[in-house]
């Protein structure tokens, strides 16, 4: 037996190359689940994904002047601000800002590890007044982040791993920071839930209950379909059917208790 040693490799190589590949992906997806150095588990879905309302005169301040700095979208996603391509939006003196989660919920982690991240950017660090809510009418008062990159612990405001919150509302501190005419307080890059569950997927099931009347029709004969609700009375459903020759099928719903039946009009 000559066995060609050569044979085995392509397949070796294959392997290799999947091997690689599996481990390329593994890595790729734990570097995108860290942003701005933080760790985030559940990695995009972690941050803010709608604005519910942008405030920024609602500290009685000006808006801010740079138009580009009222884009209150920008604080959507992950941080992605940099200097020369600035993405964050600017909350106003006194101003605020509130996001909502859709894919997932802040929640605690039970111990006082970070839970909520606020990514504030600029050259001024400015303090913010962070707020949570689950419904985005009852609002809870979880401190304050004292500018650039900083963490809110919502453990140890009485929350947990059961509370689930939705909402987060930032409000500038009017009494921090310069407030200059074109971005007058804290600047806002991102938000995100380090402590988060996804949202779950539910699933939507359209159960259509009907019943299906079905009755050998003859050519030119008129049928009439009816319901009762004590097979007793019968009421006219539409107008006459006209038969056709084939078989004739309707379908009623059932969820109002019906009964069902057709007859032959003379
Ligand atoms: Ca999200
Ligand atoms: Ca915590
Ligand atoms: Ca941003």
């Amino acid at each position: 037996m000559n066995q060609n040693p050569k044979k085995e490799s392509p397949m070796k190589n294959v392997a290799l190359i999947f091997s690689l590949f599996f481990l390329l992906t593994i890595i790729s997806q734990a570097q995108t689940n860290t942003f701005g150095g933080i760790y985030f588990p559940q990695g995009l879905a972690s941050f803010a994904d709608t604005v519910v309302s942008y405030e920024p005169t609602f500290g009685g301040g000006a808006l801010p002047a740079v138009e580009s700095a009222r884009n209150p979208a920008l604080a959507l996603g992950p941080p992605d601000y940099t200097p020369e391509n600035v993405k964050d939006v600017t909350l106003g003196k006194g101003g605020r800002l509130t996001l909502k989660f859709e894919n997932n919920f802040l929640t605690g982690s039970g111990d006082s590890t970070p839970d909520l991240h606020i990514f504030e950017v600029g050259p001024q660090v400015e303090d913010t007044f962070v707020e949570i809510s689950k419904d985005g009418t009852n609002w809870f008062d979880v401190g304050k982040v004292f500018g650039s990159t900083d963490s809110v612990d919502i453990d140890a405001y009485g929350f947990g791993t059961n509370d689930l919150f939705q909402y987060v509302r930032l409000r500038d501190d009017p009494n921090e920071g310069s407030h200059s005419a074109n971005y007058p307080g804290a600047d806002i890059d991102a938000v995100g839930a380090v402590q988060a569950v996804k949202a779950a997927h539910r699933p939507v099931i359209d159960l259509e209950v009907a019943i299906v009347l079905k009755f050998q029709s003859f050519i030119g004969s008129r049928y009439q379909v009816q319901y009762s609700t004590d097979m007793a009375l019968w009421t006219d459903i539409g107008d006459p059917i006209i038969g056709t020759g084939e078989r004739l099928i309707r379908a009623f719903d059932t969820t109002s208790g019906r009964s069902y039946r057709a007859i032959s009009l003379p």
